[in-house]
């Protein structure tokens, strides 16, 4: 598999997906939404950018199988799978707001070898290749150089289904309002990720999401310098249970415990 052949072309299809998602933007009818589970809305239009999605990657690699947030296709247990978000944010989308994102990844097991995120309102693609680096629209970005939490700009997610997790959130929230320069929740984790990429915010945290939020974000923000973990720093952020991503330089300071 030549990954830098691939790379242009998943770039191409996730923008396509892209731009399908933002001409239904104001389209969708309040009877056209439904709850997947609590506070966990879907539209047409995930289903429909994930079919588009599955159609041309198909194409482009036929041994890989899938891991998709809508379950529109067959999901696989192979090693070599794309991981796919047709639609991140879709909160944000079904509400009006601009910040939601395409995220799809190909990943060997959790190895993470191509992933790219597109936000079509700002026409920003991100991507990243292992070992090729990562881009802005074809331009090379990095992590920020930050090296004090004072001087940092955070993201986050907040919790919106297990409450349970609300106090040890609420602590690592307090810590980070009274020590950092800010928190911003945008409500796209796949874009919070990227941000931190390009050094827009220096760190990220969340909890209880899945793969299929994080998977490119987290390829791209480790091409771009920067570095990814659990909260303790000893395990893997993939299954998105506990996701810390920074520029490197903050993550020591960050860790819990
Ligand atoms: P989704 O839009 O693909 O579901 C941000 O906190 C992350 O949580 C997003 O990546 C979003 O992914 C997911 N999420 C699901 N439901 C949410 C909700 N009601 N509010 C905020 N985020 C939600
Ligand atoms: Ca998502």
């Amino acid at each position: 598999m030549n990954l830098s052949l691939l790379h242009p072309k998943v770039n191409t299809i996730v923008r396509e997906a892209g731009v399908y998602i933002q001409k239904q933007q104001g389209q969708v009818k309040a009877q056209e939404i439904s709850d997947k589970s609590l506070n966990n809305l879907v539209s047409y239009v995930d289903k429909t950018a994930e079919q588009l999605l599955v159609k041309k990657l198909s194409i482009l690699l036929p041994e890989a199988g899938f891991l998709t947030e809508e379950k529109t296709v067959t999901q696989t247990e192979k090693p070599l799978r794309w991981i796919i978000d047709p639609l991140d944010g879709t909160t944000n989308f079904l509400f009006g707001l601009p910040i939601y994102s395409v995220s799809v990844a190909l990943a060997q097991d959790e190895d993470i070898l191509l992933g790219a995120v597109y936000i079509p309102v700002l026409d920003e693609l991100f991507s990243a290749t292992k070992n090729g680096g990562a881009f802005l629209n074809n331009q090379p970005i990095s992590v920020s150089k930050t090296t004090t939490l004072a001087d940092s700009l955070a993201a986050t997610g907040f919790p919106y289904y297990k409450f349970e997790q609300v106090e040890r959130y609420m602590a690592m929230f307090e810590k980070y309002m009274r020590g950092t320069r800010g928190i911003r929740r945008l409500g796209s984790a796949a874009v919070d990720l990227v941000y931190v990429a390009c050094g827009r915010f220096d760190f990220y945290f969340e909890f209880d999401l899945n793969p299929w939020d994080i998977a490119a974000g987290l390829l791209i923000v480790a091409e771009a310098g920067g570095q990814t973990s659990d909260f303790a720093g000893t395990g893997s952020a993939f299954s998105g249970k506990e996701i810390l991503a920074s520029n490197g330089l903050l993550h020591g300071f960050l860790l819990e415990g």
